[in-house]
């Protein structure tokens, strides 16, 4: 930490010094931790716009609370950044994302400040709840706090906690941040409300006015008695959350304005001595202090690091364009075509289709159960919902999955980005799921592109796919960008690719999605070295192609299989489960996500964290021929 640059923040050696600082200081503070966040992050790329948006709330926080005692849980914990620089973490941030470094949510395990880990939203009430009665129960005395994002709100695992806090009238204080953006912007009635509001002036006004003519009353009158209803009317009135949250047996707070550090102060030493479920509602502006970007919140949310340009390197594509295009051509030609995502319109690649079908393309908000059981009912209503939610995300409504949609032999498309390692947004992101969690599924197919003109005729495949459910992941990140006919055709459900043979009997490599052209790639490295090797593109991870399969594993004297998800109930287990029935024997390999949590860094650190890379799937390869007994590999003869 530079110290002149930052020389409050270099002398901070603990928080709870923050207890005893001024207003005058917190705020230099607060200033100082604003420009090490935008400084650190803008070049290592990462979430900024949250953390910004409560920079005073966090240091405000430190003031009055001690969170080695007191419990905290923040919501999806992208927005932690300053509570982590405060709590030691500084030197960290040069590594934000990267293996071994600072992680971009929360993990227990990074400091014991942290005391919920996070990643995905909606659940930090109910974390905070289930603190509180711990605390309870155990007899304990500290304080616990929640704190939730607008967007947050939007799931509905957060009212689930509020109507369980409100009816055992729980200890617990959850502080509202509202900046009115989701990752794009919020969406739901209740956002609309609370934004409606605290931007209103007249509001602000009407409530200003009610509250200092209630307070020149004297006490205990009928007229006081009669002009705090009028105010309670006003607050409801203009506050409509303020009674939905006390509907639900909270004391509501707010709306307080969010970088008024001394307004933050007053009102958390109020709320602090009270007792019972208390909601504290604070405006916040997201990527405050980023000057313009603020007018584009949505860039604000994820700041890339500047790239040098390779001009050299041959067109790529991401994969989420790719799905871009392939639904525009879809969505122009059948307008039963519609798509729903769960708050990620921009990050899936759905905006540049909401412009263009603005009626037929939703956002649920973060409530991906929401998501799917209101595509399986626009299934059942005629339309082609294809549900486009992260594969990470998906897990959140695994019951929609199984009850909603496959047990009535719904077609709803189910579509996953980020299939596979993430990189830096590590395990809490990672979409290494989902060949288990879907395989498992009864009348579920589940398939997987290699490249740009397989994912294209997939999406066909889905789309002529009107039995039942039926489901694609693609992974985070580039493809090379392909020149594709114009008349490509669905692929048929379960049939996998023979996409090189091995002439005489060898080494099989059955693969799908990313891990093919790895395997293509040791292929040639093996068959280089003398040793024959097929590969299989699989596509299908359910059901397998079971006729091409048993064909080339009766060909080989070995099988490797490779796939970019875990291998408990994975495709790797379907092949083996297959050659078990078939009853062939062979030396085999199951390559793919390990069963432990992967961390953050990079794709690359993590595929080799499992394995997965292309050196060590030759590596795999050349010790599986070794022992299924083949010749040695001409490599192996040269060396010795
Ligand atoms: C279950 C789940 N779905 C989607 C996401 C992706 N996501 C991360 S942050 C975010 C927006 C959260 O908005 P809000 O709670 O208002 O916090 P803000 O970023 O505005 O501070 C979303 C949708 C997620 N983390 N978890």
């Amino acid at each position: 930490m530079d110290a002149l640059r930052y020389p409050g923040l270099s002398r901070v050696t603990n928080p709870t010094e923050l207890q005893a600082f001024s207003p005058e200081q917190l705020e230099a503070l607060a200033r100082e931790s604003r420009d090490f966040l935008i400084e650190t992050i803008s070049r290592t790329g990462g979430h900024l716009g949250a953390a910004l948006g409560v920079v005073e709330l966090t240091v405000a926080l430190f003031h009055h609370f001690d969170f080695l005692r007191d419990r905290i849980a923040w919501d999806v914990g992208h927005q932690a950044h300053v509570y982590k620089l405060l709590t030691g973490r500084a030197s960290l941030f040069a590594k934000y994302g990267q293996w071994g470094g600072l992680c971009k949510f929360l993990e227990r395990r990074e400091s014991p400040y942290d005391h919920m880990g996070a990643g995905h939203a909606s659940t930090s009430i109910s974390a905070a709840l289930g603190m509180a009665l711990a605390r309870d129960l155990r007899r304990e005395d500290h304080h616990v706090i929640a704190v939730v994002g607008d967007g947050a709100m939007t799931g509905g695992l957060a009212y689930e906690a509020l109507s369980m806090a409100g009816h055992l009238d729980a200890n617990l204080l959850v502080i509202l941040n509202d900046n009115g953006m989701s990752i794009d912007e919020n969406v739901g009635a209740f956002s609309r409300t609370v934004t409606r509001i605290t931007t209103s002036g007249s509001y602000n006004a009407l409530r200003d006015e009610a509250k200092k003519v209630a307070g020149r009353m004297p006490f205990g009158t009928e007229i006081l008695r009669s002009l705090k209803h009028v105010e309670r009317s006003v607050k409801d009135y203009a506050s409509p959350h303020a009674g939905f949250f006390e509907s639900l047996n909270f004391r509501y707070f707010g709306p307080v304005p969010g970088h008024d550090l001394r307004a933050l102060l007053s009102t958390l030493a109020h709320v602090k001595t009270m007792r019972g479920p208390i909601l504290l509602h604070v405006s916040t502006v997201k990527g405050k202090g980023l000057g313009e970007a603020v007018e584009n919140t949505f860039e604000a949310h994820s700041v890339s690091p500047a790239k040098a340009q390779d001009r050299q390197a041959p067109p790529r594509k991401s994969w989420t364009r790719i799905y871009t295009e392939g639904m525009q051509e879809l969505m122009a030609r059948d307008p039963a075509v519609v798509a729903i995502t769960a708050a990620m319109m921009s990050n899936t690649g759905l905006a540049p289709l909401k412009e263009r079908y603005p009626e037929r393309v939703f956002d649920a908000g973060i409530a991906e159960a929401n998501a799917y059981c209101s595509a399986a009912g626009m299934a059942i209503g005629g339309l082609k919902p294809f549900v486009t939610v992260y594969s990470t995300f998906t897990q959140r409504a695994f019951d929609q999955l199984i009850h909603d949609i496959a047990l009535q032999s719904l077609p709803v498309r189910i579509m996953l980005d980020r299939g596979g390692f993430v990189g830096n947004d590590g395990p809490t992101h990672h979409g290494v799921f989902d060949h288990s969690y879907l395989r498992l599924i009864p009348g579920l197919v589940h398939m997987a592109p290699r490249d740009e003109r397989e994912m294209r005729r997939m999406l066909l495949t889905a789309h002529t796919h009107d039995t039942g459910p039926i489901a694609m992941r693609y992974p985070r990140g580039d493809t090379p960008a392909l020149d594709l006919d114009s008349t490509l055709a669905p692929i048929p459900v379960g049939q996998g690719e023979l996409l090189r043979a091995s002439g005489p009997p060898g080494l099989l490599l059955a693969a799908v999605g990313t891990m093919v052209a790895t395997a293509l790639e040791a292929a040639e490295a093996l068959a280089a070295e003398g040793v024959p090797a097929a590969v299989v593109d699989a596509r299908f991870i359910k059901p397998i192609d079971e006729k091409l399969l048993a064909e080339q594993i009766g060909r080989a004297k070995a099988v490797i299989t490779l796939e970019e998800s875990v291998l408990a109930g994975g495709f790797g287990e379907a092949v083996l489960a297959l050659m078990a029935r078939l009853g062939v024997s062979r030396p085999v390999r199951l390559l793919g996500a390990p069963d432990r949590f992967v961390s953050f860094g990079s794709q690359q650190d993590q595929l080799r964290e499992s394995g997965l890379t292309q050196a060590q799937v030759l590596e795999t390869s050349r010790e599986l021929w070794r022992s299924a007994g083949g010749a040695p590999s001409r490599l192996r003869r040269a060396q010795g």
